[in-house]
């Protein structure tokens, strides 16, 4: 059975690119594959971060997957730091990552050029998502746009490492959600909906009330003409309103353009679409969040999963690239 793996991290508060690009597909996905997904709390240390917050957003992201559909009967569902073997693996994947091609990632340019304290695991993590992926015998990963390049760094490795040592690692492939891929920002539609600009007003979270969602979409930058069209080069402001309305509703951009002849009414419809898709999960959400014993069971359970298929996989490397067996 193909074997399905991602991840997210715990930092900021979840936003609606999140839900409609990454958390949907991956309920879809669950069904179709042996799936895993992961809070990846290491991954969020590449980061000034503080130790309480990240506790309480690891617990609430987890929280928050299970409000959108990941049932821990079907999928995998566990936090990265559980697992020693993601970071055990790390080590041998940063062994075999040129110090030039992790130059090269473009996430690791931005994120390290916006000033503040720079750290070397900001630098190595496509390292460890390269663990991440290569410990569970990975056949597809589902991201978005912004993480084609480390999953193809992933392939790189993997080969690499293949040809070197001999036969040990699953080559993967990235795959991209059609509907919300790429949500973009409500007031700059020419940058991506971001947790780093969580508090923005043109971005939607997950937790947001009604109201403030109404008064986002409404303040939403559109643009001069008064043509709906889905058009991203020429109207990004409306076409992202459009991939919006499409993603929450089921259909293409496209056929959600089908029948507006104004931004008013395209607005205000859009905002109801998110309000009514994001209803029941907030619902379910506060049901979770009132019962934290549960989550916590149900973490532990994912992980001695997660376990059971990592160690066999970090015993094969080990095992390959040299290490004695103890
Ligand atoms: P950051 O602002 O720190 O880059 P993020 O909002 O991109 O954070 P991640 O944890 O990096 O969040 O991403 C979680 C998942 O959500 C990934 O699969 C990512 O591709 C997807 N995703 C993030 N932003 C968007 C977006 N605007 N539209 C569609 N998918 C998105
Ligand atoms: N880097 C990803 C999160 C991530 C991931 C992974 C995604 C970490 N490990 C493994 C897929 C597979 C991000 O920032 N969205």
């Amino acid at each position: 059975m193909t074997r399905v793996f991602s991840g997210i991290q715990p930092t900021g508060n979840v936003h609606l690119g999140n839900v409609l690009g990454a958390l949907v597909p991956w309920t879809e996905d669950q069904h179709r594959a042996d799936s895993l997904f992961c809070v990846v709390d290491l991954h969020a240390l590449t980061r000034p971060q503080d130790p309480d917050e990240l506790r309480a957003t690891t617990l609430r992201l987890t929280q928050i997957l299970l409000a959108v559909g990941l049932d821990p009967e079907v999928c995998t569902l566990f936090v990265q730091s559980h697992v020693p073997q993601h970071a055990e693996l790390a080590w041998l994947m940063e062994c075999t990552a040129a110090y030039g091609e992790l130059s090269r990632m473009t996430q690791f340019k931005d994120k390290s050029g916006k000033g503040g304290f720079v750290s070397a695991g900001l630098f190595t993590y496509p390292a460890l998502m390269a663990s991440d992926i290569l410990l569970y015998d990975t056949d597809l990963v589902p991201v978005g746009d912004d993480q084609r390049q480390h999953v193809e760094l992933t392939r790189d490795l993997a080969e690499r490492f293949n040809s070197r040592y001999g036969p040990t690692f699953t080559v993967p492939q990235a795959t991209f959600p059609k509907a919300g891929a790429r949500i973009m920002d409500l007031q700059d539609p020419t940058a991506k909906m971001s947790k780093s600009e969580d508090q923005a007003p043109g971005t939607i979270l997950l937790l947001d009330e009604p109201k403030s969602i109404e008064k986002k979409i409404k303040r939403a930058v559109t643009d001069t003409e008064s043509e709906v069209r889905f058009d991203v080069a020429a109207k990004p402001g409306v076409s992202n309103l459009l991939s919006i309305l499409g993603a929450a509703t089921g259909r293409t951009p496209e056929e959600a353009a089908a029948g507006y002849e104004q931004y008013g009414p395209l607005k205000a419809d859009t905002a109801a679409a998110v309000v009514e898709r994001l209803a029941p999960i907030q619902a379910r959400y506060a049901e979770l969040a009132a019962d934290p014993g549960e989550t916590t069971r149900l973490l532990a359970v994912g992980a001695a999963k997660a376990t059971e298929l990592a160690a066999a996989t970090v015993t094969r490397a080990k095992a390959n690239i040299g290490l004695l067996p103890r």
